[in-house]
């Protein structure tokens, strides 16, 4: 099926994309007040769909958002419209807004939670950035911190971000560094982050205000299964600048090397054999698990 046809649901309705629609009181677009998953799919299986079920509704929880259907029905929301579209690989947008209310912050004046899912193809990063690594700059928009809205909500307030990737870009990088206010090393604008360095591989923790992002703990466990050390601790720019290899992990760039962070050469200014190692098994695993679609 073509991308100008797509099917989008939205609450419980198959719409053309062109007849998608919210309205424009919806407190989602008023006040950035909802969450929302990024969810890939692979030869017609979604990975680790339970996880993205599960980090939405505690995401929507965590908001004071109550989602009116079930975890069950929202899995079967999310295969349904990528089989409405008969797609085999691509990506899932699953939005949940506050909905529509009157102008003003407070959420009850919303009755009830809007429901969009978008599955779609997916525009990958060049072939060359996985080959050679990224040019990676750190950031000035620092992570909100726990005191704010925690950085473990996947909300629809992505601004931080937003602000921080328009600095790497400007700063000539493809990826940005966001630390938190004590500068330690949290993430980047949309993955995570890990460090080799003798051997060990280390990444920060959630507690440092990065998201407790699905690739992340895939690559984990493939880390583990691999028989590598392992450990989440904080991290500064200079652990990063003084590695032998690092990489970024996340829903849309999988398993990505840095080439450079700050115009240093991260090792020898090329993919690391670890780095390597765990995008080839990373690959397996989208390959092979996941939920069946068809
Ligand atoms: N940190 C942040 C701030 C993110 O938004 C990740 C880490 C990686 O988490 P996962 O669970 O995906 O491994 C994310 C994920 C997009 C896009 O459209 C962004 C994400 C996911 C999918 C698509 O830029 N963010």
């Amino acid at each position: 099926m073509s991308a100008e046809s797509l099917q989008v649901y939205v609450d419980g309705e198959f719409f053309p994309e062109q007849d998608a629609k919210i309205s424009v009181f919806d407190h989602g677009l008023l006040y950035g007040d909802g969450v929302f998953e990024g969810i890939r799919f692979y030869c017609g299986r979604v990975f680790r769909l339970g996880e993205h079920i599960d980090r939405l509704y505690d995401s929507a929880k965590a908001i004071h958002l109550k989602i009116p259907i079930s975890k069950e029905e929202m899995t079967a929301a999310v295969i349904s419209t990528i089989a409405k579209n008969e797609l085999q690989d691509g990506y899932v947008r699953l939005v949940i807004t506050r909905g529509t209310g009157g102008l003003g912050l407070s959420p009850y004046l919303c009755k009830k939670a809007s429901i969009v899912v978008i599955a779609s193809t997916i525009s990958l990063y060049p072939a060359e950035y996985y080959e050679n690594g990224l040019n990676v700059v750190t950031c000035a928009t620092r992570r909100p911190t726990h005191d704010s809205l925690s950085p473990s909500v996947k909300s629809l307030n992505y601004l931080s971000n937003v602000m921080a990737k328009v600095e790497a870009l400007a700063a000539g990088g493809q990826e940005g560094v966001m630390l938190n206010t004590e500068g330690y090393v949290a993430e980047c604008t949309g993955d995570n982050i890990f460090v080799v360095k003798g051997g060990r591989i280390s990444t920060p923790p959630v507690s440092a205000g990065c998201l407790d992002g699905i690739t992340r703990k895939a690559v984990m466990e493939l880390i583990s299964k691999e028989g590598h050390e392992l450990a989440e601790v904080n991290m500064s720019r200079y652990e990063l600048y003084t590695a032998d290899e690092v990489f970024l992990t996340g829903t849309a760039a999988e398993v990505v090397p840095v080439r450079t962070y700050d115009e240093r050469e991260i090792g020898e200014g090329e993919p690391g054999p670890i780095t390597r190692k765990l995008m080839v098994e990373f690959r397996k695993i989208v390959e092979t698990s996941g939920t069946p679609i068809y």
